[in-house]
């Protein structure tokens, strides 16, 4: 039956596979709608955890935008492949962390960059944005770099990274729990407004560690006790609410670890939390919950943030959270390369789960190619294909320079495989789910 509802008159013949009069010139004329697409479209960016210019920008000391050749070259995931290359017992993680940041910069080029071969997708991503930016990355030493850098100013430069990648809004990362960015946020409530940034509440310990937690919402004049009992929900609500209104937040996020059950028997606290206060406070404000699942962290904390791991963990948890929460939103990235595609099918069920990203470990050519193509096959366009993730304002455009080439290229397939059917693909439907992949779904999602 038609969705008219018309029973069609018979089952029309199979059309003869379009006989392209000639493949060659055929998927070139696709690769290039489909190139133009991707790098006309403006993207927003989901989740980095960039920072508008008011939270201060480094080096100022406590500055948390990140931007510049020596914050690009001491990356975190630099530092983890720099213990590639050297062992502790020629430089201890502890002299490591006592040098400066420009002299761990100076030695991270040399042994990545000079003394080895650039190969890495994180070794290659400060190779394309220097190029980007029209800088030689064939220097043998950071010194030319940090010339060009210091005549940069901040508030200019978010500017210039945003047309360079081709991102129309930066999503904040905004950990309520860190004192010095919450000290921020108290003293100057106007310190995440930025037309091109928008905020998100981030509350791990609200369910990774809820002692702590609740410590200090009670230091903060919460009334809430450890045992949930009282009006601690009442008071877990309103401290909420409190933060999303004061960041003005388009989301709540999570980084969860593989153990994340829901329900979870061994942690009926975090359940309470999840059913009586954030379900509901999200529902009413119909803000998406962003679970980002299977970060299993410090593994080797001398490492600091580099010392994370990832975790395979268990999908159906999203799948009894969007069965049980059926007017909330759920944006989930999984970790761990094995979830994606029962990931994938759980969102086939649910159309309050969206998908987005290859995270972090996942955020590789190979992968992003491998996860992109099985979506489009299970999602179609119903996806949000990539985030950044970006640390330092300046990744966006590696990040989103090299995402958009790999997406491209599943996307050139797919429609070929369309357009052997003899469906006639135009120029404009693709436009279109390319804006769907890279801005749409996302702000759609958002405003349900
Ligand atoms: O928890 C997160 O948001 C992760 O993205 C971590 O920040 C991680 O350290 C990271 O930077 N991944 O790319
Ligand atoms: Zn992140």
């Amino acid at each position: 039956m038609s969705l008219s509802g018309k029973k069609p008159s018979s089952a029309a013949a199979p059309t003869p596979a379009a006989k392209p009069s000639n493949a060659i010139a055929h998927r070139q004329s696709i690769e290039n709608d489909v190139h133009k697409a991707l790098f006309a479209q403006p993207v927003t960016d989901l989740h980095t955890h960039c920072y508008t210019p008011r939270f201060g920008a480094s080096p100022q000391p406590g500055g948390l935008l990140l931007w510049g050749i020596d914050e690009l070259v001491t990356y975190h995931y630099l530092v983890a492949e720099l213990y590639r290359v050297i062992t502790p017992a020629e430089l201890s993680y502890e002299r490591f962390w006592l040098m400066g940041k420009s002299e761990r910069a100076d030695l991270i080029w040399r042994m990545l960059f000079v003394e080895n071969s650039p190969i890495s997708e994180a070794c290659r991503g400060v190779l394309t944005t220097l190029q980007r930016l029209g800088l030689d990355p064939n220097e043998k030493t950071l010194e030319p770099y940090r010339r060009w850098f210091d005549q940069q100013d901040p508030d200019a430069y978010v500017d210039k990274v945003m047309a360079l990648a081709g991102v129309d809004s930066i999503t904040m990362t905004n950990p309520v729990f860190d004192d010095a960015e919450r000290a921020m946020w108290e003293n100057d409530p106007a310190v995440g407004d930025d037309p091109r940034f928008t905020a998100v509440l981030r509350i791990d310990p609200l369910l990774r560690d809820w002692p702590r937690a609740g410590k200090k919402l009670a230091g903060w004049g919460f009334k809430v006790r450890e045992d949930f009992s009282g009006g601690t929900a009442d008071e877990v609500r309103r401290f909420l609410g409190m933060w999303l209104d004061r960041m003005k937040a388009i989301y709540v996020a999570m980084s969860l670890p593989p153990e994340f059950k829901y329900p979870d028997p061994a942690n009926p606290i975090g359940d309470r939390f999840i059913r009586e206060c954030l379900m509901p406070v999200c529902a009413d404000r119909r803000l998406p919950w962003a679970m980002m699942i299977g970060s299993r962290l410090q593994v080797n904390p001398p490492l600091k943030d580099a010392g994370d791991m990832v975790g395979k963990a268990d999908v159906q948890a999203v799948v009894n959270l969007c069965r049980e929460f059926p007017h909330n939103k759920f944006l989930v990235t999984m970790l761990a390369r094995e979830n994606q595609h029962e990931l994938c099918v759980a969102a086939r069920k649910f159309g309050n789960l969206m998908l987005f990203g290859c995270w972090w470990f996942l955020n590789n050519p190979a992968l992003i190619e491998e996860m992109t193509r099985m979506r489009l096959e299970l999602l179609g366009t119903t996806f949000v294909p990539q985030h950044s993730d970006a640390r330092i304002l300046d990744q966006l455009i590696y990040k989103w320079d090299h995402s958009r080439r790999i997406i491209g290229k599943v996307l050139v397939d797919k429609y070929l495989d369309v357009a052997a059917t003899g469906y006639a693909l135009s120029t404009a439907q693709i436009q279109r789910d390319v804006a769907l992949l890279l801005r749409d779904n996302f702000r759609q999602f958002l405003s349900r």
